[in-house]
């Protein structure tokens, strides 16, 4: 199971705020993409949250992730995960399709909103 949201969230945060405890920064995580502080995350927060991840660590603007460009986030286990057709670059498409897998697998309830 990959969880590539928590992975790149915590890794976003942990830049941010370094020396937090596990438990606090999963909290941190939360509220930083909980746009409504509702306490649950909602397919559209996610989605903000994602496109926000993606745009962030693409840094030359051209639509994929290089290596180079996602090593500070994923391990290359994880690059490898999210790169389907195994071109060595994160497409757009590949990294929208690992984060809505990746909701689908956090959402155990389906009811469309993370805890
Ligand atoms: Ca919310
Ligand atoms: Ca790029
Ligand atoms: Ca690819």
């Amino acid at each position: 199971m990959t969880r590539a949201i928590f992975i790149i969230a915590a890794a976003f945060l942990a830049t941010a705020a370094n020396a937090e405890s596990v438990a606090e920064l999963h909290e941190k995580e939360l509220n930083a993409i909980d746009a409504n502080n509702d306490g649950f995350l909602s397919r559209d927060e996610f989605n903000a949250f994602s496109d926000y991840a993606f745009q962030t660590m693409d840094e030359d603007k051209n639509g994929t992730l290089g290596q180079d460009e996602a090593k500070p986030f994923l391990d290359i286990k994880q690059f490898q995960d999210v790169d389907r057709n195994k071109d060595s670059f994160v497409s757009r498409s590949e990294y929208d399709a690992q984060m809505n897998d990746d909701f689908g697998v956090a959402d155990q309830n389906g009811n469309g909103l993370l805890d």
